[in-house]
């Protein structure tokens, strides 16, 4: 490899190391009104009618407060526009309803899906506790670091198959219809997701996302529970990336220009407010708006105690893309025809930590990992 690719790609990993160490380093970008480089950006108003919105728990879109990044144009960045009690639905379905089969999950590389079936019921009694006893093993719930949906991506190849497909949820297709909507994206198809599961000494390594076959569509990604510093970067690694922090309930827009950039969260923090969990998850029971039906129910008491110890901890994200273009569809590579199995081990080969910051987990820098 060239020197200068070497000394280039120093630049994104030393400020990733830089990020990973240090709680939150002077120069981190948060999206308020005054904040250098950040811009108020106008939303396609009258694209999404607040029923659509509400029925995905989304606020009139007139509410929302969205940002462009300077020096990232395609990028927006939208503050919590989630409405009182719908984090929680969604966190709810994060854990109890999408790691069901036939969703794959990190789990199923190791264990049969008798056993991986269904992690929330195996879970929730020990998580119930989790308040209470400090001393314990983990559940297979917090062992849970990704789950794929509709096309199923293969970290191995890093490619999507027409074959490896299963339904892709309605509820957050439509969840990403509308964020789409709103920014200007009027087709886009929710095709493929993949749900990262952080905890705090997690960080997911520096990548782009280009294994997708339309890259004009937004990615779309989500994120919930405690807070993360995001790092954006450039097309190259020799770009020096910008740091953002992210919240629970904010969404971020990569496309255009910034679609193919180069991105890692080097670190989970504490959000910042004070309590255990940060302020659009404490109340997840709310009630539902009369004049618009919700497409997801309600999240329990009895789930959110399970959620709630959960997030005490912890971040989920979801990044929603579409893969084909529209009316695409898989190119025909017969060399494709055998590398359909995953095996998790061969995804990352090249070490994104220093030793002392290796991961104990098998080699992988796009998955979220433990330290
Ligand atoms: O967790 C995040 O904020 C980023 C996730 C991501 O980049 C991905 O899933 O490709
Ligand atoms: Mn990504």
């Amino acid at each position: 490899m060239a020197a200068a690719m070497l000394e280039g790609e120093e630049v994104f990993r030393k400020i990733f190391r830089l990020y990973r160490r240090s709680p939150e380093p002077a120069g981190t970008v948060h999206f308020q009104p005054g904040e250098k480089a950040v811009r108020c950006a106008q939303l396609a108003v009258g694209a999404l009618s607040d029923q659509d919105a509400g029925r995905v728990g989304l606020q009139p879109l007139e509410q929302w407060k969205a940002y462009h990044l300077e020096g990232y144009p395609g990028f927006l960045f939208i503050n919590n526009p989630f409405l009182p009690g719908w984090q929680p639905r969604w966190v709810r379905q994060c854990l109890k309803l999408y790691p069901c089969k036939p969703n794959v999950c990190n789990l199923d590389l190791h264990m049969s899906s008798e056993q991986t079936a269904n992690l929330w019921s195996i879970s929730e009694k020990q998580l119930r506790k989790k308040m209470t006893q400090k001393r314990r093993e983990k559940t297979l719930l917090e062992k849970l670091r990704w789950v794929t949906l509709g096309f199923h991506y293969n970290w191995d190849t890093k490619k999507y198959y027409k074959e490896k497909f299963t339904p892709f949820p309605a509820d957050l297709a439509e969840l990403s219809r509308c964020v789409a909507l709103a920014c200007g994206f009027s087709n886009f198809k929710a095709e493929a997701a993949i749900l990262n599961y952080y905890h705090m000494d997690s960080s997911l390594g520096i990548h782009k996302d280009e294994a997708e076959l339309d890259h004009h569509s937004p990615l779309l990604s989500f994120s919930f529970g405690q807070s993360s510093i995001f790092l954006l970067g450039g097309q190259s690694r020799e770009v020096a990336p910008t740091a953002m922090m992210m919240n629970s309930g904010d969404i971020m827009v990569m496309s255009g220009a910034s679609r193919l950039l180069y991105h890692a969260v080097p670190r989970i923090l504490r959000h910042p407010g004070g309590g255990i969990l940060p302020p659009g998850l404490s109340d997840p029971i709310c009630g539902e708006d009369p004049y618009i039906k919700g497409l997801t129910e309600p999240c329990s008491p009895q789930d959110w105690e399970v959620c709630a110890a959960y997030l005490q901890d912890s971040r989920i994200n979801m990044t929603v893309r579409q893969v084909l273009e529209e009316g695409g569809s898989f190119p025909k590579d017969k060399s494709d025809q055998n590398d359909h199995m995953t095996t998790g081990d061969s995804y990352h080969n090249e070490e994104i930590l220093e030793p002392e910051l290796q991961i104990k987990r098998p080699k992988t820098s796009q998955m979220p990992q433990d330290e």
